[in-house]
């Protein structure tokens, strides 16, 4: 488990710094880890992910999808928990430090091209483009959520 984190860290080291070379260019629109916003309006294969809590536990059922480069994918984001809980796509080192900021603000809205937040009993969608392969996170940056395990891992091939 720590062995994997570590992995998953380092590659999104790798892509964290080749992300920073494109910043410059797209300052104006802000720039993602993960691959870019998606257009709703062409074909997307549909993922149902699902958020809750049990003993003690918090989750993303499924916490692992495999997509190919290139692929759009229509995230249905379905919080059957009783708690709020949200999904951010990053890198592991970007969730990790957004979770550090959560900390200080948890009330912290997420509304954004790739994360929501969803209160109990709620449904979103996140439309997204992978451009980019390697590993990526999901992640409930909910101070807490992420220790009780709401973490997931996309791998782009
Ligand atoms: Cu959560």
């Amino acid at each position: 488990m720590l062995r994997a984190y570590a992995t998953a860290a380092s590659v999104a080291l790798l892509l964290t710094c080749s992300a920073v070379t494109l910043t410059s260019a797209h300052e104006d629109h802000g720039s993602f880890s993960a691959g870019e916003p998606g257009n709703p309006k062409k074909p997307a294969r549909v993922v149902m992910i699902t958020m809750r809590e049990q003993a003690g536990k918090m989750m993303f059922i499924p916490d692992r999808v495999e997509v190919k480069k290139g692929e759009q994918i229509r995230f249905m984001l379905r919080n059957s928990g009783a708690l709020e809980h949200e999904f951010m796509l990053a890198t592991a080192a970007e969730n990790a430090k957004h979770a550090e900021e959560m900390k200080k603000n948890p009330d912290m809205e997420h509304d954004d091209p790739n994360g929501k937040r969803l209160k109990p009993n709620t449904t979103a969608e996140i439309v997204w483009k992978f451009t980019k392969a390697g590993e990526f996170q999901f992640g409930c940056l909910i101070p807490g959520h992420p220790e009780a395990g709401m973490l997931g891992t996309v791998i782009v091939k």
